[in-house]
This record gives structure tokens, sequence and C-alpha cells, in this order.
């Protein structure tokens, strides 16, 4: 087990954390789903910011600052499109974890918060999901991390559940 790992049920425009992630697309000009709310809450100086740095990679990630969200920062993350699993999308969504982690330590982000990557409209299945989340989230916090905090922020009972269940496989003592 592991303190600095919560798993909530939850909206993370409303978290009070140093950094939000977002699950972006290529573009990094906004969209549906976690990063429509994420604008939204943010404020249309988010959308400034973003179309500046001129889009991200599928796997790779890219900061922004918070404007009108509690967290000062936004990590925008772009999470694979799930195509049947032998596309390299598991590697992909690990590098998402891998490369927000990164930034994180860059920005000296002592809080962060990470929604369900690729999990909604990019159809990636939750649990494998879930296990890379908390597999890359383990592997961080074993390297002397400046993490203090690490928020699963599910937005659904099922995400939930299937966070819960993954975190007690992945650290079972
Ligand atoms: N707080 C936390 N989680 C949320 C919230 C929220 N406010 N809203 C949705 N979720 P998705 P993706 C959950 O579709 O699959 C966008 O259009 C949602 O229930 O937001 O990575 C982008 O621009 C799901 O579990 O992201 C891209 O084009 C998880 O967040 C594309 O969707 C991710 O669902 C990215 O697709």
């Amino acid at each position: 087990m592991d303190n600095r790992i919560k798993i909530i049920q939850g909206d993370i425009t409303r978290q009070e954390v140093d950094a939000v992630v977002n699950a972006a697309n290529t573009s990094l000009l906004g969209g549906g789903g976690v990063d429509g709310a994420i604008h939204r809450a943010a404020g249309p100086e988010l959308l400034e910011e973003t179309s500046q740095i001129g889009g991200c990679p599928t796997g790779e990630s890219r900061s922004s600052r918070g404007y009108r969200l509690p967290a000062k920062w936004v990590i925008h993350t772009v999470g694979p499109v799930w195509l049947g699993g032998e596309r390299n999308e598991d590697n992909l969504l690990a590098s998402c974890y891998q490369t927000c982690f990164r930034l994180a330590r860059e920005l000296g982000v002592r809080s962060i918060a990470f929604p369900a990557i690729s999990t909604g409209v990019y159809r990636f299945p939750l649990q494998r999901s879930a296990k890379i989340a908390l597999l890359e989230t383990k592997k961080e916090l074993e390297k002397e991390s400046p993490l203090e905090k690490i928020v699963f922020v599910c937005f659904s009972d099922v995400v939930l559940k299937t966070y819960q269940d993954s975190y007690g496989e992945i650290f079972r003592p």
C-alpha cells in the first residue's frame, strides 16, 4: 500500500492539486470529455496558450498554466486510440504516464491528479488502462519521487471500482 495514492470519484477540474492531467488530442486545441471540461473551467486563456504549443504527438505530454482552475498547471497528454491492442497502445499509454511524471518533476509539482486517460472516446479497455496507470505510478514512486500526492479522479463508479481493484492487485503488501 502507498498512502501517497488517492483513488476518488469526482470531477478533475475541482481538484486542489499543483497539476491536473488533461486527456487531450494531438492538436491540443480542446475537445469533448475531460478535455472540454478542463478548457471550460480554466477559461479561454488556456486555449490561447495551448494553441501556441503546436500540437503534441501520441504518448507525449506538454504543460500549460491552469488559469481559473484551482491547479497551477495543466499537463496535456495524448493517449492512444484503442485499435485492438496490436498497435503499440499499451506502450503509448504507459508513455503518457511517464512523460506526465517527467514534466511534473520539471515543474516542481508535488501533487497531481489524473483522469483515466484514453478510456472514454478513445475506447482503451478500462481494466487494462488502470493496470498501466498504477504500474507506471508504482515505478515513479519507487524512484525517490518528489510527489507527495497522486490522485486518480474517477468519473463514474465503474471507473472507481476498477481502479480500486487494480490498486489492490498492484500494491498488495
Ligand atoms: N473529470 C474526471 N474524469 C472525466 C471528466 C472529468 N470532468 N470528464 C470525463 N472524464 P475522454 P480520451 C473521464 O473521452 O478517451 C476528447 O475529445 C471519462 O469518463 O475525456 O482520452 C479529447 O479532445 C473517461 O473515463 O478522453 C480527445 O479528442 C476519461 O475521463 C479525446 O476526447 C477519459 O475520457 C480523448 O479521449
